[in-house]
């Protein structure tokens, strides 16, 4: 197997492309394709101030590296959830993230949860768990709103987030069989700023798992191996390990699958992102001020007031 570009013995085979690439043409072609993500999509320019929402995984400080490495003017923004029943989760990928944005020199936030706000995401969860066993939802909320909050309090430009193809298709298969048309509109590598939220875009969308991995362990970037100890039994997981087996059959049957929803989108098989993000009517918390869909106090407010 030998690197297309150099000839040199090659260290990746990427089969559904049908190209083998040596380290240094590897770790070029990530950030080439990173580059052409953002270009393509008009996801931002270097005049722009990002804020990358970072977990200490392989994903998050790949995708924060490859942005500075390409000259975007990258911040990070940590959530400590407070999770280290099973393992130390939380310290160890608060550890690993501060150690990467002090080795570059990035400026990193990191927001203690349990610190500001008086419980961890597990307390959050055993406190309103309505039959569920997982404090998954309080999380996802939690992720979301302070991720926005923090993006426009600290007047940023847009949010970056690390979500691969398989963490994409994954989704959209969800979306599929639940025949979710409001997520099945809005699931595209960028997302416009709405009343009270920020611009997203997800510049990996294309990169398979297996590729995010070997850019952080060519690039010797020290990343949590260890899960969440949450998302054992996820039905993102399951939903994986399906399209798994697809791939497994079919190369590039990810790429296919979420490409070709791309195209549908465009389309107009689904209703439009912008058209959803209009139909959300514009109530504001009473506390913080975010828009919330219903009366009184937002999701978020309600789930920490108590
Ligand atoms: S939602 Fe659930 Fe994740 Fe939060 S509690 Fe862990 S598994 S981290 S993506
Ligand atoms: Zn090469
Ligand atoms: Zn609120």
């Amino acid at each position: 197997m030998k690197c297309k570009k150099c000839g040199q013995k090659a260290v990746i085979n990427l089969q559904h492309h049908n190209i083998s690439f040596c380290k240094d043409h590897f770790l070029e072609w990530m950030q080439l394709q990173t580059e052409r993500a953002i270009q393509k999509f008009h996801m931002f320019s270097k005049q722009e101030r990002l804020l990358v929402a970072v977990s200490g995984g392989k994903d998050s400080l790949s995708l924060w590296d490859i942005l500075w490495q390409l000259g975007y003017q990258a911040d990070g923004l940590y959530l400590d959830l407070g999770i280290n029943e099973d393992n130390n989760y939380s310290t160890d990928s608060a550890a690993i993230t501060r150690r990467f944005a002090e080795q570059r020199g990035l400026h990193l936030t990191i927001i203690d949860i349990k610190g500001q706000y008086g419980e961890n995401i597990p307390e959050m969860g055993a406190r309103t768990k309505r039959g569920h066993t997982k404090p998954c939802s309080q999380c996802g909320l939690v992720k979301r709103y302070l991720l926005n909050k923090l993006a426009l309090d600290g007047k940023y430009d847009m949010i970056a987030t690390a979500h691969n193809l398989d963490d994409e298709a994954a989704f959209l298969f969800a979306n599929i069989t639940h025949w979710s048309m409001d997520y099945l509109g809005r699931q595209y590598p960028l997302l416009p700023a709405t009343t009270g939220f920020a611009r997203k875009a997800k510049p990996f969308y294309q990169f398979y798992e297996r590729e995010t991995a070997a850019y952080a362990i060519l690039r010797g970037i020290e990343y949590i191996y260890t899960e969440c100890p949450y998302s054992d039994g996820s039905k993102q997981l399951r939903n994986k390990r399906y399209l798994n087996m697809m791939e497994d059959e079919q190369p590039g049957f990810k790429t296919q699958f979420y490409l070709g929803y791309l195209r549908a989108l465009k389309a107009g098989a689904f209703p439009q992102h912008q058209e959803t993000a209009q139909n959300l009517e514009e109530k504001r918390c009473e506390q913080c001020g975010q828009p919330t869909q219903s009366n009184g106090l937002c999701t978020f407010c309600r789930l920490v007031n108590n």
